[in-house]
């Protein structure tokens, strides 16, 4: 795994050009952390204005339509995305999974049109509380990784992994630091068997609720390489607080 933390910001849909000003002081801040790999992720219309803000950090889409282009009215190709700016792209957030009926093949079109467009891709997975409740988290995330991420030990390096848990996507609850080691270790198990060794070095973000003030200890847990932060990285300061945690 990296060495570097890897944590990333998802406005969601959030954000006018009135907040490119949080988007230039997290740049400017992580001139100083540079201990940790920052990026966000903002809405398609301020990808191209982020990108010209902020000149360190990374900055990605939060979907791409898996078509090159065509008859589509009001979606964004992947080559669109990248020619604005994004240098990766989000896909499979369990938002898109339950607004727009995501499935896993669809997510993994996304994923390899993202890749085939130059960019690289956070795969996100995770279990709805009943699916905890009836024991069954392990084996949902098992099938969203064999369903949804692309294969090939060449694509290990462009691919990340985020865990969220449906149930601690902004509810402020967070599994323990126990639970989330058991799951990124059975994810590390699956990535090493879909990618051989490659897979070892895949980076696995944890993303539910993440806080200034519970990031050290959720970023401490077993085969954590970062967070994926919806609500806390909409400011500077509290994105901030989970950088500056994971420094
Ligand atoms: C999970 C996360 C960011 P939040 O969706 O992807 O959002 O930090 O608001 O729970």
């Amino acid at each position: 795994m990296s060495e570097r933390p890897y944590i990333v910001g998802n406005w969601k849909m959030h954000g006018t050009r009135a907040m490119l000003a949080e988007a230039r002081a997290i740049d400017r801040a992580a001139e100083r952390l540079i201990k940790v790999e920052v990026a966000l992720a903002p809405p398609f219309t301020l990808i191209h204005a982020c990108r010209k803000e902020a000149t360190l950090i990374g900055i990605g889409a939060q979907d791409v339509h898996p078509a090159d282009g065509g008859a589509h009215t009001g979606d964004v190709s992947a080559a669109m995305a990248k020619d604005a700016g994004a240098g990766f792209a989000i896909v499979g957030h369990s938002e898109r999974r339950a607004d727009h009926k995501e499935s896993n093949a669809l997510v993994k079109q996304k994923a390899e049109a993202a890749i085939e467009a130059g960019m690289n891709v956070i795969v996100c997975v995770g279990e709805t509380e009943d699916q905890r409740d009836e024991g069954k988290a392990e084996d949902v995330v098992a099938r969203q990784l064999a369903g949804s991420v692309p294969t090939g030990e060449e694509l290990a390096e462009k691919i990340t992994v985020a865990y969220e848990p449906v149930w601690a996507i902004g509810t402020g609850r967070t599994p323990t630091v126990d639970d989330i080691g058991t799951m990124h270790r059975h994810i590390r198990g699956k990535l090493v068997d879909m990618f051989g060794e490659a897979g070892e070095a895949m980076r696995i973000l944890y993303g539910g609720s993440v806080k200034p003030d519970n990031a050290a200890e959720l970023l401490a847990a077993d085969e954590v390489g970062g967070a994926l932060v919806g609500g806390a990285s909409l400011t500077a300061e509290s994105f901030l607080g989970i950088i500056v945690a994971a420094a």
